[in-house]
């Protein structure tokens, strides 16, 4: 199951209902209005948190509420507020309103933050109501409901490379080589099902963000395989990494056939900057697959191997420049 989506109902709280009170005290006749004021209602806020990998925790929790605020009192007092609901998301989400599909916000770094659902407005009590014609005010307002809409929740990983490839492919296990990620490896296809974030730390403490996504077959665009629902975490990263089994299939024919997939992207994934690598080079025998598929798609091609290490150096190496140059 993915959850990079969700739609959520946000509801802010009431505010809390003015007070109708006069002041009674002995020695003090006729006392004025005291009913104090109803206090705000919480908001909902959403906040980028880079801890929180996926929209999952949304998922059961369909109606988001804040508290309502507490109504005046007598003795000018005025209701306490009530709390502001703050929802963690991941950084890269993209929040929208459900019935206008107009954007919220995007919250791409972490920490940032929005009000979803602002609280509602405090009633006023009787004591505001005082004129020079009528001491004693019988009227105060009722506090506002809170803001409450649907929203639409997509998350679109944030990333220096995106991992381009077949099911099985590899892409796994290479990111699980370099990195401190990992992702479950299995020899069978569509094993990562939810795309995620690894991290590559470099040597000068950089590091490069990896986004795994789930294989891409011919025909994605129109919905095989996983589809195209998965390419929009492709969307926001700088590079991308071919990776291609040569073991499996005509090598230059996939190239083809992933190329083809993303040019029917509309946000320009197939012109974006790509680093191109031949997968499982422990397994090719005496053939050089790497030349070979580098002749028939006319540029350079790495041989990689994320088993016995083959190539991994220097596939990061020249990730880190291709990346560090678009920074
Ligand atoms: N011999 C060898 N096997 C590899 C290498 N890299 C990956 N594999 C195997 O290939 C299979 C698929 O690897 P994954 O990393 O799960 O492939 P993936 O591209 O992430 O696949 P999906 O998540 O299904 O799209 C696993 O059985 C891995 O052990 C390699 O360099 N050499
Ligand atoms: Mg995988």
């Amino acid at each position: 199951m993915f959850h990079d989506e969700a739609d959520v109902l946000v509801e802010a709280g009431r505010g809390g209902d003015g007070c109708l009170s006069f002041r009674r005290e002995r020695y003090v006749p006729k006392g004025g209005p005291d009913g104090g004021d109803g206090g705000a209602g919480g908001s909902v806020v959403f906040v980028a948190d880079p801890a929180t990998g996926s929209l999952r925790h949304l998922r059961q929790n369909v109606h988001i509420r804040a508290d309502k605020g507490r109504p005046g009192e007598g003795r000018n007092c005025t209701g306490r507020g009530g709390e502001d609901r703050v929802v963690c998301v991941p950084c890269g989400t993209i929040v929208r309103d459900r019935d206008t599909g107009l954007v919220v916000r995007d919250l791409v770094a972490a920490g940032d933050r929005v009000v979803v659902a602002r609280g509602g407005r405090p009633g006023r009590g009787n004591r505001h109501f005082a004129t020079a014609t009528n001491r004693t005010p019988r009227r105060f307002t009722r506090g506002q409901p809170g803001e409450k809409r649907w929203l639409r929740l997509e998350l679109k990983l944030i990333a220096d490379i995106g991992l381009v490839g077949y099911p099985n492919a590899g892409k796994s296990t290479f990111l699980a080589r370099v990195s401190a990620a990992r992702p479950k490896v299995a020899d069978y296809p569509f094993t990562t099902l939810a795309p995620y974030l690894g991290l590559i730390e470099l040597a000068d403490h950089r590091t490069l963000v990896v986004a795994d996504v789930p294989g891409l077959v011919a025909g994605a665009h129109e919905g095989r395989g996983l589809g195209r629902r998965f390419l929009r975490h492709l969307e926001r990263t700088r590079a991308l990494l071919f990776l291609i089994d040569p073991t499996d299939g005509d090598a230059a024919e996939v190239y083809r056939v992933l190329d083809a997939e993303l040019a029917h992207c509309d946000s320009g994934l197939a012109a974006r900057p790509r680093v191109v690598a031949a997968t499982k080079a422990d397994l090719w025998g005496e053939r050089d697959h790497a030349a070979e598929l580098g002749t028939r798609i006319g540029s350079n091609v790495l041989a990689l191997s994320s088993v016995t290490g083959r190539g991994v150096r220097e596939l990061v190496a020249r990730l880190a420049a291709l990346v560090l140059e678009l920074r």
